[in-house]
């Protein structure tokens, strides 16, 4: 059964290595968001593509959920030591390797999807993985600080550097309009008989993919074989800053709120909830969704193996 899948970082990684031990990994296609991409160190760093790579390769660092397992931090600790720009952003060495070796592939010519796709193959994995574009596109967070200055910061600033204490007025995908899908991404959708929305920020990792143009048709498109697995449960993210950016752009932190915010686009046809937030099945349902309910808390790889196993049920039920 040939499954595409639109994804973020750390949520999606958990329930994508959840799905591989479902389904054949070759039989999945990944669109992930690239809208936090940064150059650090002169490095093309891609934290959501990596997050993806390592949970389907088996290394990634379970508790952080980011970054490789076993990792030491020493290049980044002597790089504080020199007070380089932008070593505020923790890179691991292990995680150095990969960014080292994107780098050198782009700078000799390959774009971001043949890097991806050579970064995934040295890892061993057998999912195709595809950033959501191949274009710069930059996400940045429209904030005030605590003295009531206006900041225009990249979302990692606000995120890692800031640790988002800044009061968010608004979020920007800069570059998307004039971005182009990924070769291979829009076709993976419109052929696979399930379509999974990833439990990923609503906000700072799946709409910098829909500001793509043609994601949004696409899925669109195939609505009914689309299923999403809320990132909310019980009123607060999984992990992560959604609570901090949903009401940003009016969406209600509920899985009720988020369910709300794709079907009012159209994008989906089915919403995985947790078991605790069973009173917002009505709302969910006079969305004209269906809907399955699950513990969808993903401590390991079988309970992230259950929550995709009821995913893919949920879009495979929307006929053809
Ligand atoms: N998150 C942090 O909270 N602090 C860091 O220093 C940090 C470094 C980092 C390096 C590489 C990478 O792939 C991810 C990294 N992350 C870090 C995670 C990242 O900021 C976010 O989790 C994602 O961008 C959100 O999807």
């Amino acid at each position: 059964m040939k499954i595409a899948a639109v994804a973020g970082g750390v949520g999606a990684g958990k329930f994508l290595r959840g799905l591989i031990q479902i389904v054949s990994p070759t039989e999945l296609t990944v669109i992930v968001n690239t809208g936090d991409d940064m150059e650090v160190h002169g490095l093309h760093v891609s934290p959501d593509l990596d997050s993806v790579t390592y949970w389907l390769a088996g290394v990634a660092d379970r508790e952080r959920g980011w970054g490789r397992a076993d990792e030491t931090f020493r290049a980044t600790e002597q790089l504080r030591e020199f007070h380089a720009d932008g070593s505020w952003f923790g890179i691991g060495d292990l995680d150095l390797a990969t960014h080292l070796f994107r780098t050198r592939l782009m700078a000799a010519g390959e774009r971001l999807t043949g890097a991806t796709a050579a970064i995934a193959e040295r890892f061993g994995v057998e999912a195709r993985l595809l950033p959501m574009t191949d274009y710069p596109v930059t996400t940045r967070v429209d904030a005030v600080d605590q003295a009531g200055d206006t900041l225009d910061l990249h979302f990692q600033e606000y995120w890692v550097k800031r640790g988002a204490r800044d009061d968010v007025k608004g979020v920007r995908f800069v570059g998307a309009a004039t971005a182009s899908p990924a070769p291979g991404a829009l076709e993976a959708i419109a052929s696979a008989e399930a379509i999974l929305l990833c439990p990923s920020n609503p906000i700072a990792s799946i709409d910098p993919i829909l500001a793509v143009p043609g994601f949004a048709a696409a899925l669109a498109a195939r609505r009914e074989r689309v299923a999403g697995v809320s990132p909310i449960v019980g009123g607060a993210p999984l992990r992560g800053m959604a609570d901090k950016l949903l009401p940003t752009a009016g969406v209600e932190v509920s899985a009720a709120g988020v369910a709300a915010y794709y079907a009012g686009r159209g994008l989906i046809g089915g919403w995985v909830i947790d078991e605790t937030d069973t009173a917002l099945e009505p709302r969910i349902e006079a969305l004209g969704l269906r809907t399955l309910m699950t513990d969808t808390i993903m401590v390991d790889d079988e309970a992230a193996a259950r929550v995709a196993r009821v995913a893919l049920a949920l879009a495979v039920a929307g006929g053809s």
